[in-house]
């Protein structure tokens, strides 16, 4: 190995410090000589530099394929490379959770992840594992184009969650992969904060189609026409809105979008454009639609009988007793409310048809015939991150309430099971305290008292319960939670509104400032936002059903449900949130965990620039210096004992090829013995704890040294010139 690519222990890039101030002096460093990444034991640390650094690419790539983790600085690329290393050898199926605010640089982390998990797979170029490939890296334009949008945290924001499996063959292949997607902020279609946009997927189409495909789609160039991309209309994405609408378009044909697909997605983003202009007015014959024409549009574009599409707007059909159905006619709020819930349906099927529609692709080409099951898998998630903004609405409560869920695993996995694993292995050890969140994650989702428990029972009794009494109740019940609070119960706190919010104290561990920041005062019409999402036959492009579009039809797959069943009381939102997050825990504890951990440097999106207090209060609720500590204090590394013989048996006269010393635990003392190294381990029951990387490195690189001469010794034997 050459000199200067050798690792760089002993530079201040590979340890962080466990003092208060020096973690953010470190970081400071990092950030200004563009090395952004770090490691705590195996868990990166990011930092976002806000600008185009020489650290990705082919050569790169090709530095770190097939290195131990510690042999070369810090990089996603060492990670990615661990988690495919770990399935090849070991088949495990392994994951990868990144983490982080919004803005921190969880999508673009994942990115490069994937990036590199494609350039070093398929060596052999099978063509099927190609497409396999294409689709994994094209899918992500798309699901950007749809599901990310410019907010103020971050003008590429992702708007969902996204957790994708990469499904593996014995070659350590990608052969197929799955995506799961994870409550997307429908709300937004309709409205967005103040210096924020819509969807890309908007602007892309306005700004990027041809003037003749506009006109099919009776539209106009300028986002500023249209209610929902009014308020973004001045607002740029990072890219070109028309560049990008080219490359979704290519990604889709990659993906095997057919053409009449892909006009399909057009027509409805139209619709939707459209259906937010449609005003009504109040006449002496009863509620109207303001312009017609416009109800034209959307009944053409969703190849929906006109007729039905005005009913569904002025009406709705209700199941007054048992069968019976009769037609209500709506007041104007009724009305809007109904265009509102239509649009935010429509755009939502539309998101999860596109995800199915890459998912049957995925999964059609990753399957194997020959396969027998033995699939390994790496599970890349990319969630959106924790976010504050001055109005919180239920789906920042869900957001949230998932950053904490997966600190949770992370404090479970990291820290909880690492101390416990010393124990249960006999080495000595002094316990390291640590903030655990699990009181968080409790209010939230306690069976009958928790947030969503509360909320449920709300919902039940929509037209009874109202917001202030559901406030009521949850303050009944969380008056003396320490991580809950309401302007009822803190009246000097005018942060809040009387009757209307509530706020939860997301993890702030022990600083102070930091409670106050990451606080969240979570605001109105709770009960509405999750409960009242239209139910299938009251609205009536939510019942897609009637479409005579084959590919918009497809998109509401439930079909003509019965009226008496969907004016059953569906599953809230927020269940279904619980549920899914429940359930994604289930699947990252099953496998073995790789964790990014990014911290964003400052609010201004700015390359030169390291904001102490936003740093270190990161620092702080990531958890990094309680995790610094247990590392610090503890071992970089763990093998069982017959594994790393396995490994390293080569190394050493005495247990090569076999050793007679009795148990595998004397053995691997000989062998360290041998080297020199005996005293940076412990010797627990059943493994061996390594204090310091470097120990690894030298075991590694005596093996590399070894290895051609075995197998020129082997060689000469089965040639009987030995
Ligand atoms: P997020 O995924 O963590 O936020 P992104 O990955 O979208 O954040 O990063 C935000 C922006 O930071 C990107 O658009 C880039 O401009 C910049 N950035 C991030 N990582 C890098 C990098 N390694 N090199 C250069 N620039 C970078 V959110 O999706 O909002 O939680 O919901
Ligand atoms: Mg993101």
């Amino acid at each position: 190995m050459e000199e200067e690519e050798g690792p760089e222990f002993g530079k201040p890039d590979f340890v962080l410090l466990d003092q208060a101030a020096l973690p953010f002096l470190l970081l400071w460093l990092l950030f200004e000589k563009g090395r952004i990444y770090t490691y705590i034991g195996e868990v990166v640390v990011s930092v976002n530099p806000y600008r185009k650094l020489p650290l990705y690419g082919p050569e790169m790539i090709a530095k770190y394929q097939g290195r131990e983790l510690y042999e070369r600085p810090p990089h996603l690329y060492a990670v990615a490379d661990a988690a495919h290393k770990a399935m090849k050898r070991r088949a495990k199926d392994t994951c990868i959770v990144i983490s982080g605010e919004s803005g921190a640089g969880k999508t673009e982390a994942s990115k490069h992840i994937m990036q590199y998990i494609a350039a070093i797979t398929n060596p052999s170029q099978r063509a099927e594992v190609e497409r396999v490939k294409d689709v994994l890296l094209k899918s992500t334009c798309v699901l950007e184009a749809f599901g990310n949008a410019h907010t103020n945290r971050n003008h590429n924001s992702s708007r969902f969650g996204k957790y994708m499996d990469i499904n593996f063959d014995f070659k350590g292949d990608p052969t197929g992969g799955h995506i799961h997607s994870y409550l997307l902020e429908k709300s937004r279609v309709l409205k967005q904060h103040s210096g924020e946009r819509n969807f890309h997927s908007f602007y892309q189409l306005l700004r990027g189609a041809k003037d003749g495909q506009l006109q099919d789609l009776n539209l106009q160039r300028d986002p500023a026409l249209y209610t929902f991309t009014q308020q973004g209309a001045g607002l740029s994405s990072s890219d070109s809105d028309e560049a990008n609408y080219q490359a979704v378009i290519q990604a889709m044909k990659v993906i095997g979008f057919s053409s009449d697909e892909m006009d399909c997605v057009h027509r409805i983003l139209a619709a939707i454009l459209h259906l937010g202009n449609i005003q009504f007015v109040e006449t002496e014959s009863g509620l109207e639609v303001a312009e017609e024409r416009l109800v034209d549009h959307v009944a053409r574009l969703t190849a929906t009988p006109r007729d039905l599409v005005m009913r569904s707007l002025l009406s709705r059909t209700v199941a007054s007793g048992g069968r019976e159905l009769i037609e209500k006619d709506h007041s104007a709020p009724e009305a809007r409310y109904a265009r509102d819930a239509c649009a935010k349906a429509i755009y939502e099927r539309l998101f999860g048809w596109i995800v199915g529609r890459i998912n049957e692709v995925m999964e059609a080409r990753g399957r194997d015939p020959r396969r027998d099951g033995k699939d390994t898998v790496i599970g890349v998630l990319d969630i959106y991150g924790f976010e504050i903004f001055p109005d919180n609405s239920f789906e920042q409560f869900c957001i949230n309430y998932c950053n904490e869920k997966l600190q949770q695993l992370f404090i479970q996995l990291i820290l909880k099971q690492e101390q416990e694993e010393y124990q249960r292995e006999g080495i000595t050890w002094q316990n390291i305290e640590y903030f655990n969140n699990s009181a968080i994650v409790e209010l939230v989702e306690r069976p009958h008292r928790g947030v969503l428990a509360i909320l449920d029972e709300a919902c039940a009794s929509v037209g009874t319960v109202t917001d202030r009494l559901f406030l009521q109740s949850l303050d009944t019940h969380h008056r003396h939670h320490p991580h809950y609070t309401s302007r009822q119960l803190c009246p000097t706190d005018k942060t809040m509104e009387f009757g209307r919010d509530f706020r939860i104290k997301h993890y702030a561990g022990d600083v102070t400032a930091v409670v106050l920041y990451l606080s969240n005062a979570v605001t109105p019409q709770y009960t509405s936002s999750c409960c009242r999402d239209p139910k299938p036959k009251s609205y009536f492009v939510c019942s897609g059903t009637y479409s005579t579009d084959l590919t918009l039809r497809s998109m509401w797959p439930d079909g003509q449900q019965d009226i008496t069943e969907v004016t059953k009381r569906p599953l809230t939102a927020g269940t279904l949130f619980k549920n899914s997050m429940v359930a994604l825990v289930e699947n990252l504890a099953a496998k073995e965990p790789y964790y990014v951990r990014c911290i964003k440097p400052n609010e201004e999106k700015s390359p030169g620039h390291l904001d102490e207090e936003r740093c270190r209060h990161q620092v702080a609720y990531l958890g990094l210096l309680e995790n610094v500590r247990v590392r610090r204090a503890g071992f970089a590394s763990r093998q069982p004992y017959p594994r790393f013989l396995l490994r390293y048996k080569m190394t050493c006269e005495y247990t090569w090829p076999n050793h007679l010393l009795g148990s595998d635990k004397s053995a691997v003392g000989a062998l360290l013995e041998q080297h020199g190294l005996k005293d940076d381990v412990a010797f627990g029951h059943n493994k061996l704890f390594i204090r310091s990387p470097r120990t690894l490195v030298t075991l590694e690189q005596s093996r590399a040294r070894l290895i051609p001469i075995i197998v020129l010794l082997l060689q000469k034997a089965w040639r009987g010139t030995l």
